[in-house]
């Protein structure tokens, strides 16, 4: 059958919109391929944001929440099959399988870009394409990171416009510098034949999320959610990012940044890679419930470090948006990200209605309304047995609504780094807090992080799997070279400048099921015990696996525990530690001769310490 004989291939005039003549070469050359309708340049602007998003409630895309609720706020629902990232169709396609190590999917670029070729042609017929110039992180940083989607989803035009800096000013930059940009492909692979009606979420059930590391450019096919098709973010910011900064000496990680200050004044910035759906922008817009300390956000999800002019390490926040968990998102439980939604201008996915037009979900409210429109279109009473929102539902708010913002998130080159939490969602073993012994100790806990899966990934929920630093999913090339990364970026930091490594499980259990430890603003004692630590103030205990607080070094003022919770939320168990050291020995030996001979040494520390053979 021959693609284009029926049909004019559309003239999509690139140089007509952008002096910088690789991206109109581009943008000519995908439009040629993809045979959309039309080409429609983003400019970002507020009248576009109007007419898109009024485009996609008359397609049935998009509902319009009362506005009394949510000002300019929508909600969108996705065929129940395109609900999370696929990471069984996420495919690293570096030149060498070597390359793209045992972590991740791999194909031969030239076989992978012949199926995505065939796959992209036509695949945007009926459809308008939309060209997204967006820059990740300041466009006035001393070394900014463009990029430019193309997509044929106006949902996904929309997000982008919370998710990222976006539009014609980005664009003006990228021409003006010349700039190299990641090309960005993106199509819901359902291309409309003349005549045919679309549906409200056009998707294929054959999805393809595949990055080419040596020429930075990126092609998703088939899904429209979340960090399938916001290419900026886990695509870019991620998986090429940590690419691009492992060849220019700097580390893309998968981290919230929370800026605390001390009842005496003293400021201090915490990262915190957690696994997805395991607590980052709950703990990012955490609300302390303990007397004089002070907590402002800088980011969320995606943290870039970079070394500054002392050897300090410098954290800012490649993002313009938070893409949140909705289940568990409350006003008990977090009331800061609750006041950033109800600001509006925002997009939900997959969350319930209300009669009223507003949206609910799972912990939203303590009190549970009588009825609903869930996720899926039906009528959802208390008695249901299904949940009323998909328990990877999303909330898409741009982050300058959160009352708590840090003033820093607008520093082009980001905020000194004072500490590292790796935390996980384990049931059993990790205590509720642990510090490092040392720097490279705490590497080690990264190195072996843990967690039980989550929604936010199509799989099985709640099997414990190994997570290196919550970047298993996201690390664009070999994971043992990624942690030898680590080491090499530490060695040519400033010693004394190094941050704090502290490994953190706010998801302990006790013998009946429940959370040994209430979490939320709670977590705001263990930050302090951390920053008390890093001033020298805390007590700690040596144990096999790192310090512990003291006793009475926690400070648990006001907070209603019994000692027995508490026991289970924080202690260290050595029974418990024999299954743990199997397995990381398990975790080791699959990175083969890549893995770097420090963590090695870490492990055979910690066998000793534990007394081990
Ligand atoms: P991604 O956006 O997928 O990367 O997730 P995230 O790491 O930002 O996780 P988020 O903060 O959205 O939390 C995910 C789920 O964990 C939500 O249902 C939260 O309510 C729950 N959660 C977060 N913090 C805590 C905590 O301290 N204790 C308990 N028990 N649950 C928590
Ligand atoms: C995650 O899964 O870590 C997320 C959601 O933050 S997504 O953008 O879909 O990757
Ligand atoms: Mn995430």
């Amino acid at each position: 059958m021959s693609e284009s004989s029926d049909q004019q291939v559309l003239d999509a005039q690139g140089a007509a919109h952008t002096t910088h003549a690789k991206l109109a070469a581009w943008v000519d050359e995908v439009a040629q391929l993809t045979k959309p309708d039309s080409v429609y340049w983003v400019d970002g602007s507020q009248g576009e944001w109007d007419r898109l998003t009024q485009e996609l409630v008359d397609a049935g895309t998009l509902t319009r929440l009362n506005p009394e609720l949510f000002p300019n706020s929508f909600a969108a629902f996705s065929d129940p099959a395109d609900v999370a990232r696929v990471e069984e169709q996420t495919f690293i396609c570096s030149e060498k399988e070597r390359d793209a190590g045992f972590t991740n999917n791999w194909m031969e670029p030239s076989k992978m870009k012949a199926k995505l070729t065939s796959l992209f042609d036509g695949s945007m017929r009926g459809r308008t394409m939309y060209v997204i110039p967006f820059v990740m992180g300041h466009v006035d940083a001393e070394d900014p990171k463009f990029g430019v989607e193309i997509t044929d989803s106006a949902y996904v035009v929309a997000s982008m416009r919370i998710m990222a800096r976006i539009g014609t000013d980005v664009l003006r930059k990228m021409e003006e510098l010349d700039a190299f940009f990641v090309p960005a492909l993106h199509s819901v692979g359902a291309p409309l034949e003349e005549g045919q009606e679309d549906v409200a979420w056009p998707c294929n059930t054959e999805k393809w999320i595949v990055h080419f590391p040596e020429e930075r450019s990126i092609w998703s096919y088939g899904s429209g959610y979340g960090g399938n098709a916001l290419l900026g973010k886990k695509c870019y910011a991620l998986r090429i990012a940590s690419v691009m900064a492992r060849d220019e000496g700097w580390l893309a990680e998968h981290m919230l940044i929370l800026r605390l200050t001390s009842p005496e004044g003293k400021a201090y910035h915490v990262a915190g890679a957690f696994p997805s759906a395991t607590g980052k922008t709950n703990l990012a817009l955490l609300q302390p419930t303990i007397p004089g300390w002070k907590a402002e956000t800088l980011g969320d999800d995606i943290t870039w470090i970079r070394l500054g002019h002392e050897g300090e390490m410098r954290v800012v926040n490649p993002e313009a948006g938070l893409f949140g968990v909705a289940p568990g998102t409350g006003w008990s439980t977090n009331p800061n990200a609750m006041k950033a939604i109800s600001k509006g201008n925002s997009i939900f996915t997959n969350v319930a209605l209300t009669d009223d037009g507003g949206v609910w979900w799972e912990g939203m409210t303590d009190e549970v309304p009588e009825h609903l429109t869930d996720w899926r279109g039906n009528d959802w009473t208390p008695e249901s047995k299904e949940p009323a929102a998909h328990p990877n539902s999303r909330f898409c708010t741009p982050i300058d609504q959160i009352d708590m913002l840090a003033k820093e998130y607008y520093e082009p080159n980001g905020v000194e780094l004072n500490a590292i939490l790796f935390g996980g969602r384990r049931k059993t073993t990790i205590p509720l807090v642990t510090q490092s012994r040392d720097w490279s100790n705490g590497v080690f806990m990264g190195a072996t992080l843990s967690s039980e899966t989550t929604a936010a990934a199509a799989g099985q929920v709640g099997v414990v799997r190994r997570d290196p630093m919550a970047m298993l999913p996201f690390i664009g090339y070999d994971a043992g070279d990624y942690l030898n990364h680590w080491d090499r970026i530490s060695q040519k930091a400033n010693p004394e400048r190094l941050p704090k490594i502290f490994l953190v499980n706010w998801f302990r259990r006790t013998a009946d099921g429940g959370f040994a430890w209430p979490g939320f603003g709670e977590n705001s004692r263990v930050l302090k015990w951390a920053i008390e630590r890093i001033e020298g103030k805390a007590e700690a205990i040596e144990t096999p696996i790192g310090f512990v607080p003291a006793p009475g070094a926690l400070d648990l003022n006001g907070l209603d525990l019994s000692e027995d919770a508490l026991q289970d939320a924080t202690r260290f168990d050595a029974s418990e530690w024999v299954d743990e050291l199997a397995s990381i020995e398990e975790w080791f030996a699959k990175f083969g001769d890549s893995l770097p001979a420090s963590l090695q040494s870490e492990l055979a520390g910690l066998k000793e310490r534990l007394g081990a053979k």
